[in-house]
Formats: structure tokens, C-alpha cells, sequence
């Protein structure tokens, strides 16, 4: 048995949650062995709402910091741990507060929709939050009459423009550097091997392998789009770890990653180990300032009132 499932870890896992009374929330980019040992594997947002529904007294949220930050926005009385709290999101950090400040001065009055891979400093300073499956939506909900101004990721922010035909709307300059490692080449290689295959890419993906792609959507969109789908083989192009609840979800079907470079090392710092001694400990405990979670709790209820 390997190092990181051996019956002793998952016993003593096992143990502690009970001991806990804990609830195991892992995000679709996880080991793994990782999600097999969840109770609930999804999407950010699916995961903060199961936060703030259950009721465990912790939460073990294996994920990045930006995701377990939301769980705690959502659900300010539960005790909310993370393995590892070195697990940072690069994208969520690429605007800061100062920076926001400035731009929201220098565009004047806009309207400002952050992608929920932001710091929760970041979503107390926006008016609406968005996630990949709904910031068509939301673009599209925003006030007429004021500009837009969309953070922190620019190939999300490209792409809901493009859909909703909304022309004056500035995009921030983050990306997610794991969904920018894949490239067009890569498309091409993979397409030229498996022409019968459908090409589904994140819209973190870069605008030029967007456009090449049969369909776009948010990892729970490709979640459904892929099981209801006739084709058989089907190349992904997201980070590596949604191959498994793919698999999961439609079994004797088979997903093939665009690249294997789509490996996003904070999302592969989870590990059993690191969650026995979080959950033994009751360390990597992940709190929000009260100022920060009441409006960064507004931006997420309105993007939750749209849809
Ligand atoms: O919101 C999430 O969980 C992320 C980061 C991507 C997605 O499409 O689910």
C-alpha cells in the first residue's frame, strides 16, 4: 500500500474526523486519493454552499486558500482547516488591494465583478463575485450604466465579454499560469491523434485555445457536458486533476489531458498525511476578519441571487 493511502493513515483519518465531528470537502483539482476519501467533491461554490449547509462542527477543506476563505465567509461559526495552508492560488494574488483602489479610481465609477478566485480583501471591495460556470450571467445582470471593471483573471474576463457583447469592460491582468500552459500546439497534437474526440477547455484557458475548443465550461459544466455527450474519447483541457471525477462521472469513457503540464502544484500540496495532522492538530484554521466577511459576503449573495 503506498505512503499516502496506507490503511494506518486512513484509519487514523478516519478516527479523527469522527473525533472531530468533521466534514471532508475537496475540490475537483485534488489528488486523487485525495477526493476518494471526501464526502463531497465539487466546485468551489458547490463547496462553500455544502460549508455553510452542514452540520459538522469542522470543515476540512482540501483545496486552495481562496476556496477554504469562502467556506469561511459562508460559514463564520464552523471551524474551517486546510492541510496545508501554504496552498496559495498565483491568480487570486496577481491583483492587489492598492492595486484594485487605483484602477477603480482611474475608471471612475465601475462596476466591479471578481472571479471567486480572488482574496476575500478582494471580494469585500467588489460589487458582484462570479465563478466560471455563471460570469456570462452575471456580466450580463451588471448595471448599463456604468463600465465593468472584471478581476482578477483576464482569459475568464475575455471570454465572458465576448459572450455577453459587453463592450466597456476592462480585464485585469491575472491568469491562472497552470491553464496558461496550455497551448494551441497542444490542441493541434492532440486533435491530429484524436480527430473524433471533442476538444473541452476551462475559460481560464488563453483566449487563442478558447477559440479552438468544441465546448468551454467551468469543471462541474464538463462534468454533465462529457456524460451526456455521445463521443467516447474527450480531451481535456484543465488541470489534471479533474481527469478523476470525469472518470467517476462517466465510466468506459475516456479523458485524455491536453497536457500534462496543466499540474497545478498548490492544488497537489493536499495530501492524506497533511489531513490526519490537520484535522488531529486542528491546524491550518483559515478565519476572515469580521470587517472583510460581511462585504465580501455581499459581493458572493448577489452573484447567488443571479444565478
Ligand atoms: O470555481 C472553481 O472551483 C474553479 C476554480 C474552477 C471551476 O471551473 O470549477
Amino acid at each position: 500500500m503506498g505512503h499516502d493511502g496506507s490503511q494506518d493513515l486512513l484509519a487514523r483519518l478516519a478516527r479523527a474526523k469522527t473525533d472531530r465531528k468533521a466534514v471532508i470537502l475537496a475540490h475537483n483539482y485534488q489528488r486523487p486519493e485525495v477526493q476518494d476519501v471526501a464526502d463531497v467533491v465539487g466546485d468551489s461554490l458547490a463547496l462553500a454552499r455544502k460549508a455553510a449547509a452542514t452540520d459538522a462542527e469542522v470543515i476540512l477543506f482540501c483545496g486552495v486558500h481562496f476556496m477554504a476563505e469562502t467556506a469561511a465567509i459562508l460559514s463564520p461559526d464552523k471551524t474551517v482547516l486546510m492541510p496545508d495552508s501554504k496552498a496559495g492560488c498565483p491568480l487570486a494574488d496577481m491583483i492587489t488591494e492598492k492595486e484594485l483602489d487605483q484602477e477603480i479610481a482611474r475608471l471612475g465609477n465601475p462596476v466591479v465583478i471578481t472571479y471567486v478566485n480572488s482574496t476575500a480583501a478582494i471580494k469585500a471591495r467588489s460589487d458582484l463575485c462570479c465563478t466560471s460556470s455563471n460570469a456570462v450571467a452575471v456580466v450580463n445582470a451588471a448595471p448599463k450604466d456604468r463600465p465593468i471593471l472584471f478581476a482578477p483573471d483576464r482569459n475568464l474576463g475575455a471570454w465572458a465579454k465576448r459572450l455577453s457583447g459587453r463592450q466597456d469592460m476592462t480585464l485585469w491582468r491575472g491568469f491562472c499560469p497552470t491553464h496558461n500552459r496550455i497551448l494551441v500546439e497542444d490542441v493541434e497534437r492532440a486533435r491530429a491523434a484524436h480527430p473524433h474526440a471533442p476538444v473541452v477547455v476551462h475559460p481560464e484557458c488563453r483566449p487563442e485555445v478558447v477559440a479552438l475548443a468544441d465546448h468551454v465550461a467551468s469543471t462541474s459544466g464538463m462534468l454533465g457536458w462529457c456524460r451526456d455527450h455521445e463521443a467516447t474519447t474527450f480531451l481535456i483541457g484543465t488541470e489534471i486533476g479533474m481527469l478523476h471525477p470525469l472518470a467517476k462521472a462517466a465510466p468506459g469513457k475516456t479523458f485524455l489531458p491536453l497536457t500534462e503540464r496543466a499540474d497545478c502544484p498548490n492544488m497537489k500540496l493536499t495530501t492524506i498525511e497533511k489531513m490526519v495532522w490537520a484535522l488531529e492538530d486542528l491546524s491550518g484554521r483559515v478565519t476572515v476578519a469580521d470587517e472583510i466577511r460581511v462585504r465580501a459576503l455581499g459581493a458572493i449573495e448577489r452573484m447567488v441571487d443571479i444565478g
